[in-house]
């Protein structure tokens, strides 16, 4: 039996456009090997969508996928991930299912040749207290076993997410044949006291970090028989090309020309560019650098920047931080910030309340009026603008 397993597909997740039709182009890439190869099964392994509720213009595009394989009567096994998972259940995934174009595998299916059973992911990783208490009592019989869950592994954890929740793959419950994992973007196969495990890493790379690292995306087609065949597939549209620039001690109103001439030292044609600017300027600000001019000085299929580790002469925060806890950071930041800034007090105390009000999204169909008015209330609500 051959079946396909992909995880972490994210549609909808890069906001730019390019970058969001290349991974939409990768799920349809591996939708049609599956049709071509006529696999038995799909499984999706969690976080298809990036949210629980895609934009229209997604949707459309990831239904028609679906759509293909319902015609060529290739199901689709699935379980939400940590992304499209919603608490209160409303999530895209569930109209797709009650729309019959995958199954929800979180309760468990049975078919004549296959059990499917599945452990959806959770914000925070919560799910795994129901895979510590997880019991399953699998009938000794001939049909093919699959256990799809989305969690982090301890065993297959990358070393720089030491800090984040894991479960021992100890807890993956006995007797199936293949686990199909996601939430881990690596690519990763494991036999653990028999268990065969594989995380097939993201569909498309998620972020500049997965596009530098992985350079591709990737999934797997698997065999069952007297021994299990792993076959991984890569999705590699485009070359990535990572530069680094050091913009020590530069003037960043010369920092245009000289990233200009760093770049096209080398041959951009049709690559996407990840540009990173480290160093301390001597003088400017980082938005003095002319990215439009660079942009149209280079042949390239895309370029991306990130200047997280330029330093200019007014801005230069010393950090001194233990934790990798995004929240822990954060509000050691903020306090460092306000005792540095005691003339601006006033305002402080409300950074952090700010920093959260700030962070609501525009809503599918909301025009900008009701945002700006929804934004406005809740500032309202920490500040007093009379
Ligand atoms: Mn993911």
């Amino acid at each position: 039996m051959r079946f396909c397993h992909l995880a972490d597909c994210h549609l909808g997740g890069w906001r730019e456009p390019k970058l969001q039709q290349l991974n939409l182009e990768a799920f349809i890439y591996a939708i049609n090997r599956c049709i071509e190869q006529k696999l038995e099964f799909v499984l999706i392994a969690g976080d298809l969508f990036d949210t629980a509720m895609p934009s229209i213009d997604i949707l459309k595009e990831a239904v028609a996928e679906f759509r293909k394989l319902k015609e060529a009567k290739i199901p689709c096994y699935i379980v939400q991930g940590s992304h499209d998972y919603s608490l209160s259940g409303k999530s895209f995934i569930d109209v797709l299912e009650k729309a019959g174009l995958c199954i929800n595998v979180t309760n468990g299916i049975e078919t004549e040749k296959l059990i499917v059973y599945g452990v959806p992911g959770k914000k925070a990783g919560l799910e795994k207290n129901i895979l510590t208490e997880l019991k399953i009592n699998l009938e000794k019989n001939n049909k093919v076993k699959i256990f799809l869950f989305h969690t982090t592994l301890t065993e297959l954890k990358p070393k720089e997410l030491d800090f984040i929740e894991s479960t021992g793959a100890a807890v993956l419950p006995d007797g199936f044949d293949y686990y199909a994992g996601g939430h881990l973007h690596t690519v990763s196969e494991l036999d653990f006291n028999g268990k065969t495990i594989v995380y097939p890493g993201p569909l498309f790379p998620n972020n500049i970090q997965e596009l530098e690292e992985l350079g591709e995306g990737s999934f797997y087609i698997i065999e069952t028989g007297a021994k299990i065949q792993l076959e991984k597939q890569s999705i590699k549209f485009k070359q990535v090309l990572p530069i680094k620039v050091d913009l020590e001690g530069k003037d960043s109103k010369i920092s245009t020309h000289y990233i200009t001439n760093e770049i096209l030292k080398h041959d951009t044609k049709d690559k996407i560019v990840i540009l990173r600017l480290k160093g301390c300027l001597a003088s400017g600000k980082t938005s003095d650098i002319e990215f439009k001019k660079i942009n149209e000085a280079i042949d390239c299929f895309l370029l991306l920047k990130n200047t997280s580790e330029l330093i200019t002469p007014e801005l230069k925060l010393e950090i001194n931080i233990e934790t990798k806890d995004v929240n822990a950071i954060e509000q050691q930041l903020i306090k460092d910030y306000s005792e540095n800034n005691k003339e601006y007090a006033e305002f402080n105390g409300q950074i952090l309340q700010l920093i959260n009000a700030l962070a609501i999204e525009k809503q599918e169909g909301e025009t900008n009026q009701t945002f700006s008015s929804r934004i406005l209330s809740e500032v309202s609500k920490i500040i007093d603008f009379k």
